[in-house]
């Protein structure tokens, strides 16, 4: 039986990108969680309104998934990854490469976005190597672009707050985010900035196509606030990539799994990367995995090698790589996600969450809406001193009145999990709106 009673002191919990100081004031414990709803240690029922951290679209204690880890776990509760594999890590990477488009079918298992964007980065440079390149090597990012926390993740990550204490990272260069002020409030996909894609070429200019290796960017961004692409800007990187052969990631930790309406954002938006990174709803967030998909092509330059049979191609992996846990999730998860026809359930609910988010336009402090499939981003305007305060005093409302969202930097974030009904979308819409004019 698991322990809900708090009673030692907070002290020797260092918790990941909180403000410690504030929540060891004003502790937040969810002990217990269920469908769309979290329960906190108070016995309140709080809407889980960014479906974990982007991670539970079929809500909590999913029964088919709780129902195949527990079997997993009566089975094999364990397997070496490296040199040994084991059935549900086969028949995960199967099902992977049968749903991501076309070319992308080689999956190499990882436990967390993070992972994946150094995994997904570190095949890329080893790519070019491979292929007698071995001055290509740079990686290009986006200004507020977020891909983890790992040394990796920050350098070719644009978000300047999880930069800037660490001192010289990964040899990186960042395209210009796609935000624009002309853009605001525009519902889905902006007409206008498919031109942003064409910095990538002042970019290599002045490195030069032989210095790099790949561009990574999400095809949304998340963390930074839900910013969506240009119509034509990600067809434009990819044809740019092409001319100058440079790889192109995608990184579906957010987007991937039906959070646009299709199962992944590369085909929502029709433009096909090289590399595709996985994580948070390929378990529902219940067991941590995440997955780097390659080409045929990339894996095959790896297998073209003169080393003798028993050499490890790729000198990289986790010992968790493909835990039989995470693959059981996965497996009942992507099944749940087809069977229930989840990608489609989200996008006939788009047009109902997009009137709804926007209904919002013209309230106190709202300065930008965005959104896409079931996911918004609002733009909070800042006090004089602090961008970030008002949006975490506006969670912190939220949270009081039975909310969660998420608030990072000057934004609040809203992404329902995708077995949502309207009538919580609308909920969750009038306590915002009450919030604004109350703070
Ligand atoms: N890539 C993307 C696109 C992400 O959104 C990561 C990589 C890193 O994943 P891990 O599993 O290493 O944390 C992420 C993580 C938010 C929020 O508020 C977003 C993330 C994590 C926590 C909060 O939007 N994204």
């Amino acid at each position: 039986m698991v322990n809900q009673t708090i009673e030692e002191p907070l002290d020797a919990y260092w918790l990941p990108y909180t403000a410690n100081r504030q929540f060891k004031a004003e502790p937040r414990i969810i002990t217990s969680a269920q469908g769309c709803y979290l329960t906190d240690s108070d016995g309140r029922k709080i809407f889980d309104g960014l479906s974990g951290l982007w991670t539970s679209g079929l809500g909590h204690q999913q029964p088919k998934i709780v129902e195949a880890v527990k079997q997993q776990l009566q089975t094999l509760d364990f397997a070496p990854s490296f040199q040994f594999a084991h059935p549900s890590a086969i028949t995960l990477a199967h099902k992977i490469a049968s749903l991501t488009p076309d070319k992308l079918n080689r999956v190499f298992y990882t436990n967390s976005g993070s992972e994946s964007a150094d995994t997904a980065t570190k095949i890329a440079r080893g790519y070019w190597r491979q292929k007698g390149v071995a001055s290509k090597t740079k990686i290009i990012g986006r200004i507020k672009g977020y891909h983890g926390a790992s040394w990796g993740g920050i350098s070719f990550g644009g978000i300047g707050g999880n930069r800037k204490i660490w001192g010289q990272g990964m040899d990186a260069d960042h395209m210009p985010h796609t935000l624009l002020e002309e853009n605001r409030f525009t519902k889905g996909m902006p007409e206008y900035g498919a031109h942003l894609a064409d910095e990538l070429e002042n970019i290599i200019a002045l490195h030069d196509a032989s210095n790099i290796a790949a561009v990574i960017v999400e095809p949304f961004s998340g963390s930074a606030g839900v910013i969506i692409p240009p119509q034509g800007y990600l067809r434009r990187l990819r044809q740019i990539c092409d001319a100058h052969q440079i790889l192109l990631i995608f990184d579906e930790v957010i987007t991937g799994f039906g959070r646009t309406g299709s199962m992944f954002a590369a085909q929502e938006f029709d433009v096909i990367p090289d590399i595709m990174n996985l994580a948070k709803q390929l378990t529902n967030g219940v067991v941590p995995m995440g997955a780097v998909v390659c080409s045929d092509e990339i894996y095959q330059a790896y297998m073209d090698t003169d080393k003798p049979i028993h050499d490890v191609e790729l000198p990289h992996g986790y010992t968790y790589s493909g835990h039989p846990l995470a693959c059981a999730a996965a497996i009942a998860c992507l099944d749940v996600l087809q069977q229930d026809a989840i990608p489609q359930r989200v996008k006939k609910l788009t047009p109902y969450f997009e009137s709804a988010v926007h209904s919002l336009q013209g309230g106190k402090y709202i300065t930008d809406i965005r959104n896409y499939g079931l996911a918004a981003g609002f733009t909070i305007e800042p006090y004089s001193k602090s961008l970030t305060q008002r949006p975490f005093e506006i969670a912190m409302a939220m949270w009081r009145k039975g909310f969660y969202v998420r608030w990072g930097g000057d934004t609040i974030q809203f992404a329902p999990p995708f077995i949502v009904e309207k009538t919580q979308i609308d909920d969750v819409v009038t306590a915002l709106a009450d919030v604004l004019n109350q703070i």
